[in-house]
C-alpha cells in the first residue's frame, strides 16, 4: 500500500499533512520528510507542537501552519492514533492516514489507512514510503527522522530491531554522528528548574539500607524534576515534597532496578495516603501524593515505608 500512497502523493494537486495535537518530533519529522519529497505540501499542526518539536522546527526551518487547514487536493494524516487527536473538525473520509499506533477502527472510513504497529515510530514508515517513491532523504530530513526515532523509542530504550536498522541507514546516508542526532532532541533545562534541582540537593536527607539509598528533600516547585535529579545523583528511591499553605504535594521516583526488584511507589504512596487520609498512587517507579498536611511529616512517613520495604528486600536477598 505504501507504493500506492507514494504514487498518490506524487500525482500533483497538493497535500496538507495533518498532525496530532501537541505534535511530537516523530510527527513533525515525518511531515517534514513528506514535504521535502513531494511537491506542494503544507504541514498543519492545529493542536500545536510540543517543546521538543518547536526546537526541531526552528533548527531545521520547518514551516508549519498552526490554526486552520489549508485547502489542498488531499489530506495526509501522520502519526495520529485517532480522529479525536486532532482538535479541529475536518472531513477525514477522503484522507490518507499513516500511523504506527494500535489499529483504530475510527479510521476505517478514511480513504486509505496504512497502520504498521510493529514500528516504534512513524518516521520509520515514512522512510519506507520515501524508498517506495524512489526518493532519498537529504541531510536535514535524515536528521529529523533520526530525531523522530530517538524520541519515540525513548532514546532506543524501547527500540525494535527495525528502528536500529533505519537509524543506522540514516546515519550512513549523510555521515551523521550519533551526538549530532542526540543534540536535536536534547532540551535545555529552564534555569529556574535547575535552581530547584540544586536547592533540592542542598536540602537533601538520606538513609543507607544495605546497598540502597533512600533520599528525601523539600522544595517549592518542580518536585518530579528534583526527584529525577536526586536519582541521577545516586538515590535509589527519592521523595521530594512542597508545602503550599496547609496543603502539600510529593513526587516519588525509583530506579528501574528497584522497580524490577519489587518496589512499587504507587502502592507505597497509596498506603501512605490511606494511613493519613490523603490521595496517593502511581506506577512502580514514579508516583505522587497530595493533600492536606505537613509535608515534612509526610516525607518522613514515605521514607519510613520505603526503608521498611528495602530492609525486607535486603533480608529476603540474604536467604
Ligand atoms: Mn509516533
Amino acid at each position: 500500500m505504501l507504493k500506492e500512497i507514494a504514487a498518490e502523493l506524487g500525482s500533483g494537486g497538493g497535500t496538507t499533512v495533518v498532525l496530532h495535537g501537541n505534535a511530537d518530533p516523530d510527527a513533525v519529522s515525518s511531515a517534514f520528510a513528506i514535504s521535502k519529497a513531494f511537491e506542494d505540501v503544507v504541514i498543519a499542526a492545529p493542536g500545536g507542537l510540543d517543546r521538543a518539536s518547536k526546537v526541531l522546527a526552528k533548527q531545521l526551518d520547518i514551516d508549519i501552519v498552526m490554526e486552520s487547514l489549508p485547502d489542498s487536493k488531499r489530506v495526509l494524516v501522520l502519526d495520529t492514533s485517532g480522529p479525536d487527536q486532532i482538535p479541529i473538525e475536518f472531513d477525514y473520509s477522503d484522507a490518507i492516514v499513516v500511523d504506527h499506533h494500535a489499529k483504530n477502527r475510527a479510521w476505517d472510513d478514511c480513504r486509505l489507512y496504512y497502520c504498521d504497529d510493529s514500528k516504534a515510530s512513524c518516521a520509520e514508515i515514512v522512510y519506507e514510503l520515501l524508498k517506495a517513491a524512489g526518493k532519498v532523504p537529504d541531510r536535514d530530513v535524515s536528521l529529523a527522522l533520526m530525531a523522530g526515532i530517538l524520541t519515540d523509542t525513548g532514546r532506543f530504550k524501547f527500540a525494535r530491531p527495525g528502528s536500529m536498522v533505519t537509524f543506522a541507514e540514516l546515519m550512513q546516508l549523510h555521515d551523521i554522528d550519533m551526538d549530532e542526532a542526540m543534540m536535536m532532541v536534547s532540551l535545555e533545562t529552564d534555569p529556574s528548574e535547575k535552581i530547584s534541582q540544586l536547592r533540592g540537593a542542598q536540602r537533601l536527607k538520606y538513609w543507607k539500607i544495605g546497598r540502597r539509598i533512600v533520599a528525601i528533600s523539600q522544595g517549592s516547585a518542580f518536585e518530579a524534576s528534583v526527584c529525577k535529579a536526586l536519582v541521577h545523583l545516586g538515590a535509589d528511591v527519592a521523595f521530594v515534597g512542597s508545602q503550599r499553605g496547609d496543603t502539600f504535594r510529593i513526587s516519588a521516583r525509583a530506579t528501574s532496578e528497584m522497580a524490577r526488584e519489587g518496589v512499587h511507589l504507587g502502592k507505597l504512596l497509596n498506603g501512605v495516603g490511606s494511613e493519613t487520609s490523603n490521595g496517593g498512587g502511581g506506577h512502580p517507579g514514579a508516583a505522587g501524593i497530595s493533600g492536606v498536611g505537613d509535608v515534612e511529616a509526610m516525607l518522613n512517613i514515605s521514607a519510613d515505608n520505603a526503608i521498611k520495604q528495602l530492609r525486607e528486600l535486603e533480608s529476603s536477598g540474604d536467604r
